[in-house]
């Protein structure tokens, strides 16, 4: 909604009910909540059509309000990506390049300017940006990644640990800030973010074992063996079947892999890990975990599978616990939606759920997230705002996360900061035909590092991608989505697309003068990282 539109249905409001009290006008400024997963790919949610699980809390906003069927990320990975939305702006601009960078709070973000107008703001759960939150009138956050179980938690009070399962704990914060914490003469304006379904996957007592032998649906790219791609798909360490973690992520304990004979990807961190996180639960959280992990352990030690029976075999432990974790995800996004429902919340909040990036899901061989590729560059994305979506729509326009920022702000009716590089959605919720971008740019930066994921940037338009990867190498390639989805052919030297390569570079170009990235500035990133080793 713009500001004109905003301001009509507020003076409508106060003629139809008679009431021009500061208080009774200042209710009826629209909640927003904001729930962020982390690594949640639309693969896992059932309104994504997605074939591994139902989502039905998730569903049920879909269907209340409208699903995005082309949201993208800016930079796909955890930080970088926080960073983006609290800001609107892509990497380059706000510093926050890769998951190594503390977030520069003295920045314009779109909490501070919602604190200045009147809302009352609250973050709990995943922050990861090191510095601590500015802008915030409560905030409860995971110091770093955090932990699944008994996490502690940064408050400006100090640290505090919580007993139980990081997905029902911050829930409970959240619906406690919404019941007794909150100052409830204002709008509110909450982050709700999860650790959940974050690498390693640890399913609460409740989700253990729900998805055993259930039937999953391996993705085509399952076994790609990476040709007609260039380098950096090849080296990037990512690969089901290579690097993740038998210990680590499979949860096969460290005695029992010794007896396969088999050798851990890093031996020397993956089982040591593994091993501390496990000495973090309590011993009934133990006694319930190795009630479901020990036979496993057993049956493997038994019968180890081999070769691709073995990628087989570790990509459905992958979708068990990984499917577990989401399934908390819902319950919880469910109590919730069902504390609004109970305290006459529903229709005034907007509701946005979103993951920080897609993930992959098996698709290419891969787990983990980084590329430019459809799916960890596309996330999840559904809003529902009942006074002003209507129930069930969906849209198909380009959209980025740098524009959450300025949308909250026009909800609320904030001036949105010209230096903003996003663009407010609320003209899409409409659902007509609304003149609308049809690129996307896209920078990642965080190599070398875990997962070995070349330096890229590139355009997205509605039917192609460039991609360019650089620091090691100098490739380009080139996708036409159209024929192309999964994107297993590089047509970057093909002479039927020689025009429409050349077309794109224009296109790269103009677009990287548009949100002003430049060689120089990512020279100045790339001397900054240097320094900072
Ligand atoms: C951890 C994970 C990585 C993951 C990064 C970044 N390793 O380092 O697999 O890519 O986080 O994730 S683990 O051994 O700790 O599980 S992000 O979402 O925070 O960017
Ligand atoms: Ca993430």
């Amino acid at each position: 909604m713009n500001r004109s539109v905003f301001l009509l249905i507020f003076i409508s409001f106060i003629i139809h009910n008679g009431c021009t009290g500061p208080n009774s006008t200042e209710t009826e400024r629209p909640n927003i909540i904001f729930v962020m997963t982390d690594d949640h790919g639309y693969q896992a949610i059932s309104a994504y059509g997605s074939n591994l699980i139902d989502t039905p809390n998730i569903d049920r906003l879909a269907n209340e309000g409208m699903l995005f069927r082309r949201a993208y990320v800016s930079n796909s990975i955890c930080a970088p990506s926080r960073a983006a939305i609290l800001t609107g702006k892509h990497s380059h601009i706000n510093g926050h390049i890769n998951n190594g960078s503390v977030f520069d709070s003295t920045q314009v973000t779109f909490p501070k300017l919602l604190q200045e107008e009147g809302y009352e703001t609250a973050i709990v759960g995943k922050w990861h940006l090191k510095s601590e939150p500015t802008g915030f009138d409560f905030w409860k956050v995971l110091p770093g990644q955090g932990h699944y179980y008994n996490p502690d938690f940064r408050t400006p009070e100090g640290m505090i640990q919580e007993e139980g399962h990081s997905t029902e704990l911050i829930t409970d914060t959240a619906i406690e800030y919404l019941d007794s914490i909150r100052d409830r003469e204002k709008p509110f304006m909450l982050m709700y973010q999860l650790k959940a379904p974050h690498r390693q996957w640890w399913p609460s007592a409740e989700d253990i074992g729900v998805y055993t032998d259930h039937d999953f649906e391996e993705p085509e790219s399952l076994f790609d063996d990476y040709e007609n791609r260039g380098t950096a798909a090849k080296e990037a360490e990512m690969r089901i079947a290579d690097h993740m973690g038998l210990t680590l992520d499979n949860k096969i304990h460290p005695d029992s892999l010794a007896k396969t004979g088999i050798e851990e990807f890093s031996p020397n961190i993956y089982p040591r890990i593994y091993l501390d996180v496990y000495s973090r639960l309590t011993d009934e959280q133990k006694e319930r975990w190795d009630a479901y992990y020990g036979p496993i352990n057993k049956e493997f030690v038994e019968n180890t599978p081999k070769e691709d029976e073995l990628t087989r075999w570790k990509f459905r432990r992958y979708m068990e616990d990984y499917l577990g974790v989401v399934r908390s995800v819902d319950r919880n996004l469910g109590r919730l939606l069902e504390y609004l429902d109970e305290n006459g919340l529903t229709d005034n909040t907007m509701i946005v759920y979103t993951s920080d990036q897609g993930f992959y899901l098996g698709e290419h061989g891969w787990f983990d997230k980084r590329f430019m590729y459809e799916e960890s560059f596309r996330t999840p994305l559904i809003i529902r705002y009942p006074s002003v979506i209507q129930s069930g729509s969906e849209n198909s326009d380009l959209v980025q996360n740098i524009d959450f920022a300025p949308t909250i702000l026009d909800v609320a009716g904030v001036q949105i900061p010209g230096e903003i590089q996003g663009e407010s959605l609320t003209p899409l919720f409409a659902g007509n035909n609304t003149e609308w971008r049809d690129q996307l740019y896209y920078h990642y930066y965080e190599y070398p590092a875990e997962h070995a994921v070349k330096r890229h940037y590139g355009i997205r338009t509605n039917r192609y991608k460039l991609i360019h990867f650089y620091y090691d190498i100098d490739e380009w390639e080139l996708y036409d989505l159209e024929n192309d989805p999964q994107e297993m052919m590089n047509l970057y030297n093909d002479p039927d697309y020689a025009e429409i390569k050349d077309s794109l570079h224009l296109e790269l170009e103009d677009l990287r003068e548009h949100y002003r990235d430049s060689d120089e500035l990512t020279n100045q990133f790339l001397q900054r990282d240097l320094a900072e080793e």
